[in-house]
Formats: structure tokens, sequence, C-alpha cells
């Protein structure tokens, strides 16, 4: 490896030579009359020449080595803009800014001409791109499968305050410069159709689906670049397009029920992801769009397997799948399906292979987020399925029964079918029953998930259940985000600390030195002007970087309480306005969330705190002490920008409710102090950062269940607390909506008689009371600073690099191969 990570030498000439071709003759342009978005086109495509020789060449080293591989197969690959990061991880970032230089081209504001691939909704698709990076990073053998959809998550404005949602082409007109299609791969994918018996050749009596239509998987591949190595690993994206259906004739119009369902639907299946976080919408097009991805992406799987010359019997030791969430554990009878079906093997060797080849990750546990298929729907969509689905669970009752003789009520619980006027078959239970490991997020979820909700499948498979602390990659979320920072970092501790996270602890003695405070301090500073920046030219609200940056950037839900935020906000309104004696340091706080469009209480979140921003960043009388800004159509690249400008970090899930969070992460990194509950990830962050470098507040998971079991009552709280009572009612009034009073009721309503689920108003006291001290501490600046710096020395433990590592190392039982 060379200078800055650079992994092989770089031709000027010959790059700067190759992007003129492309601006000619790929996108017909000339160096005179180029458009910015030309030349970003031009030199995207020039870079994807490096990294898909380098892909193609990973490709066939680890065919040659019949290395073993991870495939970790997703519905969600939140991977963000991919240019400045792949220089990066290329090691190019200063050549080729000074390459487009002498062109005439600012790198800077080329990287800004990429529109982001929202190809996911949340913290699990991002994971997904965390871990693909951390894979390459550490070269071990991955294939990410995703699916191409043609529209991302929606774009999202505000139109007098609501959220209105647009759809997202991230393809543009020109198609996505890093991406490559490959035709050779293309899949044939059943639908329909029903199941018949036959006697093969030896006499044994089969089964086999005879589809009602065929569509084919068109296969995307983008580079993941490892981060100073010459490996690059797919991340696969099929695209659903039609195919000629099959010859109707060959079925019995009786059983045909698919033929009724156009070919046209085909092309519909890779459309548009599905915008739902931690919520199941159980629609038809949905299991389409799984089953679609789990058949291109299991042929895909076996196609690799067979090509370098390996035994389809060796499957389990040379290939291991991770399912993120439930979204793809068709995958599993999918498996069976063309072992038995396919390759003819029995049951039992069906399934000693698919049972030590696939492994899921459990991403929540609220029973909302639990996905179920009716069984009426997958009889239709996926016959055989069914069939193999029934067959397992059959299987499994006889292994229960014999654990737990006669107890109908387990059998009930553990069912992979759940009985009741329709049958609905769980995806979990399915997924806990047939893989080798099931984990959870992070240590406080990874226990609920044994204690609460498979307590019993921790019984009968023990050591199954499991856990891997999430973390993020510190390539995109220090290192490129924030190149101030990085700097500062390097200086102190070497650079090669986003490789080796661990080297960042290095920073912890200078957490006192004065001077190195204030050049942290500084850095911080200038992010926030950034930050400012943006928020002025896009926003037009002026912002002073002196004041508290108070960020809470995530998918707007009710468990991780934005109106809890809220509240506070209307609290320290109220009180600027009628209690002279009230004093606050300025602070800014600061939105940017997505709610689900069939979400309504989320929708209503999103306009109140619209609205009330509205009203407080032009009211004279607070003296400029509060501004509240809702950045629109939050996303990856403004995530870039919000992280690294951070003063706090707001993770204020009800506790029990946040599997993990990693959006904490990011922010302790960047320096921004965190006021958190004990949930998911904050515990182990407070464990590194130590009681007092976080600012933890709430009922603990097991207060709040005792609580709910005694029978919780909001208006007790309402009662008793005046400023609780004096936000609440600000709501009712017409103070942020003038001539519209109760435009903004549905909220407290929600948390009166409808029982306040996430216990807001519970946690509300010790929120204000925790803020008040945040309010002091940071009047300190040296010691605030010390706090920062010991965040960002401390995080180690949360980079992707270890989550990988510890699933490499406890679950796949995976070794890197180096190029
Ligand atoms: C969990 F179940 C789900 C889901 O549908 N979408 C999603 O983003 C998140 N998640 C959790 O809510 C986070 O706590 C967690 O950090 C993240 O997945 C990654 O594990």
């Amino acid at each position: 490896m060379s200078k800055n990570g650079q992994t092989q030498q770089f031709d000027k000439a010959a790059f700067q030579a190759a992007v003129e071709k492309h601006l000619t003759t790929t996108y017909a342009a000339t160096v005179e009359n180029a458009t910015p978005r030309n030349w970003y086109m031009a030199m995207g495509k020039a870079l994807a020449e490096i990294s898909t020789g380098n892909l193609l060449a990973t490709e066939q080293q680890l065919a040659s080595e019949k290395a073993r591989s991870v495939n970790y197969l997703s519905l969600e690959f939140l991977i963000g803009r991919l240019t400045g990061n792949n220089l990066i991880s290329m090691g190019l970032y200063e050549d080729v800014a000074a390459a487009m230089e002498e062109l005439g081209q600012n790198l800077t504001d080329l990287l800004e001409e990429e529109r982001d691939p929202a190809l996911g909704n949340g913290g699990l698709g991002r994971l997904a791109a965390c871990f693909m990076d951390s894979l390459a990073a550490q070269e071990y053998p991955a294939v990410g499968y995703g699916l191409h959809y043609e529209y991302g998550l929606f774009r999202q404005s505000f139109v007098d305050g609501r959220q209105v949602e647009a759809p997202d082409a991230w393809r543009g007109i020109e198609g996505y410069p890093w991406e490559v299609v490959r035709p050779e791969l293309t899949q044939h994918v059943s639908l329909y159709g029903h199941v018949e018996a036959y006697v093969d050749d030896a006499g044994n009596n089969c089964r086999r689906w005879v589809p009602g239509m065929t569509v084919e998987g068109i296969a995307w591949d983008l580079p993941i670049v490892g981060y100073g190595n010459n490996s690059v690993y797919p991340l696969r994206l099929w695209e659903c397009r039609s195919s000629a259906p099959f010859n109707l004739s060959r079925f019995n119009d009786g059983d045909y029920v698919g033929a009724q369902y156009p070919a046209l639907e085909a092309g519909n299946v890779t459309k548009v992801l599905y915008p739902n976080d931690n919520h199941d919408q159980g629609k038809a097009l949905r299991l389409m769009q799984q089953y679609f991805h789990c058949a291109c992406s299991v042929a895909d799987i076996l196609r690799r397997h067979l090509a370098a010359g390996n035994k389809i019997e060796d499957l389990a030791a040379l290939e291991t799948i991770q399912l993120n969430d439930t979204h793809p554990t068709i995958a599993i009878p999918e498996l069976m399906r063309v072992l038995i079906d396919d390759f003819k093997m029995s049951w039992d060797q069906a399934w000693e292979i698919c049972s030590h080849t696939f492994a899921y990750t459990n991403h929540t546990l609220l029973p909302e987020a639990l996905e179920t298929w009716s069984e009426a729907l997958i009889q239709q969509m996926l016959p055989r399925h069914m069939e193999i689905i029934f067959e397992i669970n059959h299987r499994f009752m006889l292994q229960v029964e014999k654990t737990w003789p006669g107890n109908n009520e387990v059998k009930r619980k553990l069912s992979i079918i759940q009985e009741g006027p329709q049958r609905m078959v769980r995806m979990a239970n399915l997924c806990v029953v047939s893989t080798y490991a099931v984990n959870g997020v992070a240590a406080l979820h990874s226990e609920l998930v044994k204690r609460d909700l498979f307590p019993e499948f921790n019984e009968l498979f023990p050591g199954r259940l499991t856990n891997v602390t999430n973390g993020v990659t510190p390539r995109r979320w220090i290192k490129y985000c924030n190149p101030g920072l990085s700097a500062l970092i390097s200086e102190k501790v070497g650079d090669d600390w986003p490789a080796h996270l661990e080297k960042i602890a290095g920073l912890e003695k200078f957490a006192d030195d004065e001077a190195f405070q204030q050049r942290y301090m500084a850095v911080k500073k200038e992010n926030k002007q950034r930050l400012a920046d943006w928020i002025n030219e896009n926003m037009g609200i002026e912002l002073d970087t002196n004041a508290i940056f108070d960020i809470q950037i995530k998918r707007l839900h009710e468990y991780k309480r934005q109106h809890l935020n809220l509240l506070h906000i209307l609290s320290l309104y109220h009180r600027l306005l009628n209690d002279p004696t009230f004093d606050m340091h300025p602070r800014v706080f600061i939105f940017g969330a997505k709610a689900a469009p069939g979400y309504a209480l989320a929708k209503d979140i999103i306009f109140a705190i619209n609205k009330v921003a509205e009203k407080v960043n032009n009211d004279e009388r607070l003296g400029g002490k509060l501004k509240v800004v809702f950045i629109p159509d939050y996303r990856v690249s403004l995530a870039e920008i919000l992280f690294p400008a951070a003063d706090v970090s707001e993770q204020i899930s009800t506790a029990g409710k946040e599997a993990s969070g990693t959006g904490n992460m990011k922010f302790a990194m960047n320096g921004a102090l965190t006021i958190g509950t004990m949930d998911g990830a904050n515990v182990e962050m407070r464990e590194e950062v130590g009681d007092d470098n976080i600012f933890i507040f709430g009922l603990l998971v097991d207060e709040v269940q005792k609580l709910k079991n005694e029978g919780y009552d909001p208006y007790r709280y309402y009662h008793a607390d005046s400023l609780l009572r004096a936000a609440l009612e600000l709501l009712n009034t017409d103070e942020f909506t003038p001539g519209h009073p109760g435009q903004l009721a549905a909220i407290r309503q929600n948390l009166l008689d409808g029982g306040d689920p996430y216990l807001v108003l519970a946690d509300f006291a010790d929120y204000v009371k925790t803020h008040e001290e945040i309010d002091a501490q940071y009047r300190d600046q040296k010691t605030w600073a010390r706090k920062a710096i010991l965040n960002t020395a401390l995080m180690s433990k949360f980079s992707s690099d270890r989550s990988i590592r510890d699933y490499a190392n406890n679950i796949w039982k995976l070794e890197p191969v180096k190029r």
C-alpha cells in the first residue's frame, strides 16, 4: 500500500483521458459544454472501470481458492452516495481531486451531483451498508444480495408543515455510474401454479411445482470497495422483468389460480421500496418481492458454488447465508425445495444442509414488526413452499412434543403456523427453527429476545440465541464525513485508525489537554457552521453556532418519542415566556425524519414540530434562545453533515423498544454527548464512556413493564406536573396554528386518552431535569470538551469492523482472504 492507503498506481493522464472519453462517448457532451452532472457521471464511470476490474479479479480469486463466503441477504441496503467514499477506500481522493482540478472541475462540487441511492428505510438498511463496508475492509469473502428498486425511499417535502411524498428515481435518466449489469447472471423465478405428484424413473414418489408464470431476475452489481486493499465485493441487486409466461395450455384451468394475474405484475415487483420501518404491512406484492429476491439469490449462490467446482453436498461448508431480519426468510423453504425437487436429495439431507447454512438477525421486539403471511397467500403464490413449511412445522412439533409432552399451550406458542380465523405463517418462528444462529443487535436486546420473545426456543435450542452488538463504519461516519476531526485524530494517534478503530483510544490522554480541547471544539464549531450554512441556504433559517445544537435524526416513530422531545421544547417555550427567573443557554433543536406514508400520528408529529418551529423561530420574545429546525428529506448525505455538527444526541426511546440504534454511535464518535434512556446500545455506550460522559434518564425496561402491569395512568403525571400540563395544553390552543385551534390536538389526545403507549409522560420530568443538567454543563466549555473528546476516544467498540469480526468468529466461522 502506498501513500493515502492507495492500493495501486494512479495514472493521472490515463484517468483524465478516461473521464474525457466517457464525457464524449457515453454522455455525448464536449469538454466545452459539459454540465457538472456530465462531469460527475463521466468521472464516476472512469472510477467504476477500476473497481469493476477489481471486482472480477476478486471473484475469480475467491472461486479458485474455494473460499468460504457469507451471503448477506437483505431487502434493504441504504448505501448512500458511493463516489466520495469509494475514493477514500481506493486511496485516490487527493489524486482524483487534483486530476479533476486540471480539467477545471472541483471535486467537492462534483460529489454534490450524486443522488443518494436510498434503497433502504433506516437503521436496518444502513446497518447492511456498514456491514458490507466492513466485510470488504477486512477481506471477509462476501456477497450482498438485495433488490434493484426503480424507486428508493420516497423524497420528502413539507407543504404547510405537512409531509408530502414524491417518488425517488435515484438512477436518473442516465443510470447510476457505479452499477454494472451482469446479463449472464440472469435468473428465472417461478410464481403461482400448483404442485403435482409424480413417480420418478427410480420409482420414488416425488412432488414438483408446476408454476403459473415466470419472471426474470436481472443482476446489477455495485462495487463494495475494501478500504486500503484491492478486494472489491459485489452488492448484487436483482431487477424483476417480465418474461414470456409459461404455456398456459399445459395447465388445468381449475387449479390455476395465478392465471388471473397479468404478466404485467412482474414489472411491478421491483418498482418501489416499501416505506415501512419497524412495521409489517402484509401486502401481497411485498411477499412477491421477498420471494423474488430469495429465489434469485439462492440460485446465484448455488451457481457460484457449483461453478467453482464444489459439490452440492458441501454447500454448508462453503457458504453461509445471513438473513437480515425475517424479510428474506422464504429463502429457507426455497433452498429446501431446490435441494429436494431439483437435486433429488432426501428431506433429511436437505434439512441438514439448510439448517447449517442459514443464520438470522432479529432487529426488533415490536409485535407490529414481526412478519406473518397468511397461509392462503403463500399457498396461492408459492404452493410448493407452503407444503415445505408445513413439513418443517410438523417435524418441529414432534420435537416440541418430546420436550413438553401433552403441552398444547407451548405448541400453540412455538408453532410456525398461528391458528385463528385465518392461519398465518410466523416468519420469525420459521427462522429460529431452521437456522444455526439467531442474534439480537445489542446486549440488552439479545437478552430480551431470550427472556421475553423466544424463552422456549432458548430452552429447546441452547446456545442458538446469541448477541452481536451493532456497529458503524468509521470510514464513512468519521473519516469521510468529518475531515476536520479526522485530521486531528491522525495527528495524535497516526493515520491507520479508520481500519483499526482501537487506535482512537489514544485520544483519551489528550482529554484534559487544554490546547487539544480548543482545537477539538474549533473543529466542532466549523462543523456546526457547515450545517448552519446548509440550513440557511436551503431553509432560510439563521442559526448561531454558539447555541447548543441538539439533534434527533431517525425514522419518525412513537417508540422513538420525537414527541417527548417536542414536549420538552414546549416546556422551554412556556418557561421563557412565563418565568422571568428562567434562564437557558441558547439551543437549536434539529430534527430529521421520514414518516411511513400511512402512519397518521407520525405525520401529525412532523406537522406539530414544523408548526412550533415556524412560531418559535420568529418570536422576538424568546430573544433567540430557542430555535427549531425540521430538515426535509433526511437521508444519508444529510446525515453526513448532521452527525459532525451535534453537541447533543437524542436517543430517547422507551426502554426495551429500540433494539440497538446506530445513529447513537455515529453521534458519539463525532463528539456529541448523548441524552438517552437505558435502551438498545445506549447501555453499552454508557459502559464504554462512563456514567459521567453520558446523560441517562428515564424508566428502565423492568420499570416500564411493571408500570404497564400495574395499569399505567398518564393522567396521574398530567395532574401532578404543572410544567407537563402547560406543555400539553399548548397543543390544544391555536398558539402555533393561528386561527386553527386543535390542529395539534391528536398528539395530546394520544398521550392522555390514548393511554400514552410509549410512556412519554412518565419519562417527561426526568427528561426535563436531565436537559437542565446538560444546559448547566455546556456552560463550562472545558468540561464539555473533555467529555466530548472522551466520547470520540471511547467508541472503538462500535466500529462495524468489530461487529463483523464477531459474526465471522462466533457465527459464520469465516476467515479473511487477502488479495
Ligand atoms: C428494526 F425491525 C426493524 C426494522 O424494520 N427497521 C429497522 O430499521 C432497526 N430496525 C432498529 O429499530 C434499530 O434499533 C437497529 O439499530 C437497526 O434496525 C439495526 O439493527
